[in-house]
């Protein structure tokens, strides 16, 4: 097959590239960068074919679509020789105590809705945000290295971010299933381009590498003398505290178990038997990161610095949001819902999606002041908003509407 001129290959030093992404990353608030050679067998490529086998991921079809340019971005990109990664932080680990209903999962019937939301969630969308870093960043890149060629994605890519973030250099693959950096921890987002870069001085494709090419200033790591692909040891807290029981050792996580399949991608309902589960969940689930010691050390070492590299203030709370109540959300109607979360990561939940949570967080929260909302709830059109609220009047004790 003969290339396209445009993506014809551009041979280059690792020294080099580490040089120009110091010189880029840390305006555009990228925290780690590194890179993997293509193709390449992933290492535990048969832990994603056997998750597809088992039916372990929860209705997700798209996944399931073409496993095969999942495993090798080099079948949807043949001209791809360099996978770079990408990570950014949006929160600087879970500090310990952090009472969070996203992070504990207990009701806390007065905690503010905003708090029962994931961290990655809680500002703007990191589609728009760490996607538009990755663009400026190889923009920059190109001017180095003209005829540069990269298609840049982030969570939409067909890649398996994590892996690849793995075999990057960017951190190890926890029990929780997530990319956790030693010093950083796992509040990172991860995204990944093709380039058509060939860079000399990775490791052989496939194996991993022990550091990134770039890595935020101010945060200590202490890198394995080998890439390691786990530094759990013996702990198993993730899958202790994860309150469906999603996580298993061998065989990974069961999406459809688990919180934030159920709150953000199901367009439908949790069986009514389950929803006892979702406790003070509203949106995302933070448990089993919240728990873990790589994110309490994280939290803790950034409560500590004088100068911590700043998080993209992008990812704070949006406060506008503080406004709305938990019985907002249960009112919210279409258009409510457009003006507030467009260009946000609440919107994948769809109106219907938010209201359906807000429900099972104000019966699991025993909110007994909302069942006029509720009961104009249970009228609804939607047959799924209409079955949730009716289950929510049961469980607060109100078979009747009042
Ligand atoms: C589908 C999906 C989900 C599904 C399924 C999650 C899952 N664990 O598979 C659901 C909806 C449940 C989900 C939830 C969340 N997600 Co999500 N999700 C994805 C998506 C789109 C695909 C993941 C996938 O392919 N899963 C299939 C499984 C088999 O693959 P995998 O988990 O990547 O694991 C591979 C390797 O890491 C390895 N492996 C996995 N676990 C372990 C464990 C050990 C010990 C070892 C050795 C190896 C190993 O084997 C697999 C094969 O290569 C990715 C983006 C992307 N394109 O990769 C984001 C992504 C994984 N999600 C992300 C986030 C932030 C979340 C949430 C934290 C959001 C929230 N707060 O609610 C939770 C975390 C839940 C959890 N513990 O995973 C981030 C993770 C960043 C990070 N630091 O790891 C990603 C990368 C999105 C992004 N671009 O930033 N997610
Ligand atoms: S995100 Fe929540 S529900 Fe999902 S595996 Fe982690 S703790 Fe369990
Ligand atoms: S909580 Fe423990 S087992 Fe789970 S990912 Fe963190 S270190 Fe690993």
């Amino acid at each position: 097959m003969s290339l396209p001129a445009k993506a014809a290959p551009i041979a280059i030093d690792a020294a080099d590239l580490a040089e120009e992404l110091a010189r880029h990353a840390p305006d555009l608030q990228l925290d780690l960068v590194g890179a993997a050679a293509l193709p390449a067998d992933l290492p535990h490529g048969a832990r994603f074919t056997r998750w597809l086998e088992d039916d372990r991921h929860g209705g997700l079809d798209y996944l399931a679509r073409d496993p095969d340019a999942r495993l090798d971005p080099t079948r949807a990109n043949p001209w791809a020789r360099t996978l770079l990664v990408f990570g950014q932080r949006y929160t600087d680990g879970w500090p310990e105590g952090d009472a969070d209903p996203s992070a504990t999962g207990r009701p806390e019937p007065d905690a503010p809705w905003t708090a029962r939301v994931a961290r990655y969630a809680r500002g703007r969308d990191y589609h728009d945000v760490l996607l538009g870093a990755m663009k400026t960043l190889l923009g920059r890149l190109a001017g180095r290295w003209p005829g540069l060629v990269a298609y840049p994605a982030t969570d939409t890519g067909p890649y398996l971010e994590r892996e690849w973030a793995w075999l990057a250099g960017l951190g190890f693959l926890g029990r929780n299933t997530c990319l956790i950096h030693e010093a950083l921890g796992s509040g990172l987002f991860l995204g990944a381009a093709p380039t058509n870069l060939v860079v000399a001085g990775l490791p052989a494709p496939g194996v991993p590498a022990t550091e990134p090419l770039y890595h935020v200033r101010g945060r200590v790591r202490h890198a394995p003398a080998e890439a390691v692909t786990s530094r759990c040891g013996s702990c198993t807290a993730c899958l202790d505290a994860c309150p469906t029981g999603a996580l298993d050792l061998a065989r990974g996580l069961d999406a459809a178990r688990c919180l934030s399949t159920w709150t953000i991608e199901w367009r439908g309902r949790a069986p009514d038997d389950r929803r006892g589960d979702q406790g003070g969940v509203l949106f995302g689930c933070d448990i089993c990161q919240a728990v873990c010691p790589w994110n309490r050390r994280a939290a803790a070492r950034a409560a500590g610095d004088d100068a911590p590299p700043p998080v993209p203030d992008a990812y704070a709370d949006d406060p506008a949001r503080g406004e709305l109540s938990l019985a907002d959300l249960i009112a919210l109607d279409a258009d409510g819902f457009r003006a507030r979360f467009r260009r946000t990561p609440l919107w994948r939940a769809h109106p219907e999606g938010l209201r359906r949570n807000a429900l099972v967080v104000a019966a699991n929260t025993g909110r007994g002041d909302l069942v006029e909302g509720i009961a104009a709830a249970a009228a609804s059109d939607d047959a799924d908003t209409a079955a949730v609220a009716r289950w929510a009047l049961a469980r607060l004790g109100r078979d009747e509407a009042p």
